[in-house]
């Protein structure tokens, strides 16, 4: 028997006009790495013990070659919307021009989406910078903020009515302090010098393409997606809840207030000068250009407590844990979005992410993912919670449709609700899937 996903009976989650979808990435599905240029994700992997099974994005899922028979899955999931990203290096060219053969393969996705029913969420940056714009500085070069803003100009052009949502960036802490300030990302640059800096042009380049995408593409909603890792203290402590405090300014709330308060945390004051962004006169309200939605992602809560050095110190996650050691712990969520809420004057919110990794296996044909379904559940539940707590929250969207590259993890770690098995390329819905699939038909 395949475990159930169920909610109350009068959640507003059970309306039609709550939306359900799943959600993947380019880099992280598509392959087809010879029909668009170099990303820093492809040098990343190339550059030895970056990703620790050694894999690249050069295949993947082969989405690029099969994505038809993708499509046909998402569809036989019955879900509402499905959040893609553009890969920015096969649609553009290097002089800045559209590349005709990568939006022509972008074109027919999204009128097979249309045909079907399905809305797009398109998110326009999701961690593949063309290499050569690297090769310019990346994020650390305002002019990327520009080169982005041309990049989404061209794009919502030649998409026309075709999209549903665009969101900017996806997850701009990833880019920029997994990218720029730890390393464990791409480009793999290590140094506090640079982790605002980078921000701040990620940022900048979301300003000015929410711009653009406002001229270009008034009837479509126009937001961004934050991740949150809301940050708890170890103890009641005032020491260990002040350094709780300035872990949230420093990991979360520097990517959302600028965005609705046209300023950074209060923190910024601290850093000291050459960890700063460089911030130019006009900047914040270019950042802070109204949306028309929030995307939230959210996997799990981090606990920090004081340190005789640095301002907090993360201590190990406790138990459960899903298999990537990601505490489980919904209350975050709920948590999150009620105080995000109360904190900010927000559009309606999008959850664009949420989900497990699991150790899965597929015995004859089944995948009995009991653990991803029970996370499901307790984050459906959270979501339905700050609901009744008066959060406006419109859809939820399941991460990922299909197990892929997941980054530094390579393909060790199976996010999907369906199992992707990479030398047949056979996919095949887990039970997670299939619950997610019954409480969608059932509304
Ligand atoms: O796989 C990633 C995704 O690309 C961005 N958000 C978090 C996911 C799980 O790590």
């Amino acid at each position: 028997m395949t475990a159930k996903l169920s909610l109350p009976l009068n959640s507003a989650m059970l309306t039609k006009d709550f939306i359900y979808g799943v959600a993947t990435a380019s880099f992280q599905i598509e392959g087809g790495a010879d029909n668009r240029l170099p990303c820093i994700w492809d040098t990343f992997c190339n550059t030895p013990n970056k990703v620790i099974d050694g894999s690249n994005g050069l295949i993947a899922c082969d989405h690029f070659n099969l994505w038809q028979q993708d499509i046909a899955l998402i569809e036989s999931l019955g879900v509402d919307a499905y959040r893609l990203s553009i890969s920015w290096p096969r649609v553009i060219t290097k002089s800045g021009e559209l590349n005709p053969e990568g939006v022509n393969y972008y074109l027919t996705i999204l009128d097979a989406l249309k045909a079907k029913n399905i809305k797009a969420f398109v998110t326009l940056y999701h961690w593949d910078l063309p290499q050569h714009l690297e090769d310019e500085g990346g994020w650390l070069n305002r002019e990327t903020a520009y080169k982005f803003r041309d990049y989404a100009d061209l794009i919502s052009q030649a998409f026309g009515d075709r999209v549903y949502s665009y969101a900017t960036l996806n997850e701009p802490f990833c880019s920029s302090f997994l990218g720029y300030e730890i390393g464990v990302h791409a480009p793999g640059k290590v140094g506090k010098e640079f982790g605002r800096k980078a921000a701040h042009h990620l940022l900048l380049a979301h300003g000015l393409a929410m711009a653009v995408l406002a001229k270009n593409s008034p009837r479509s909603k126009n937001g961004i997606v934050l991740n949150f890792t809301p940050c708890y203290p170890e103890s009641d402590t005032e020491a260990d809840k002040k350094a709780a405090e300035f872990a949230d300014d420093y990991f979360n709330q520097w990517y959302i207030k600028p965005i609705y308060d046209g300023e950074y945390p209060s923190i910024l004051a601290q850093l000291p000068t050459e960890h700063q962004p460089d911030i130019k006169d006009g900047d914040m309200a270019l950042i802070s250009h109204p949306t028309d939605f929030l995307g939230v992602n959210f996997y799990t809560r981090a606990i920090y407590r004081t340190d005789e050095k640095e301002h907090f110190v993360q201590i190990d996650p406790p138990a459960p844990r899903t298999d990537i050691g990601w505490e489980i712990y919904p209350k975050a969520l709920s948590e999150l979005l009620v105080l995000l809420n109360e904190k900010y004057t927000l559009p309606p919110i999008y959850i664009t992410e949420n989900g497990a990794a699991i150790d899965d296996k597929i015995v004859e044909g089944v995948i009995k993912d009991t653990d991803r379904i029970e996370y499901y559940q307790l984050h459906l539940n959270a979501i339905n919670d700050a609901i009744e707590h008066g959060v406006d929250i419109k859809g939820y969207f399941a991460w990922s449709l299909m197990d892929n590259f997941e980054w530094a993890e390579g393909y060790l770690k199976r996010f999907g609700i369906v199992y992707v098995d990479y030398d047949s390329q056979v996919r095949t819905i887990k039970n997670s899937g299939l619950a997610y699939k019954a409480l969608i038909s059932n509304r």
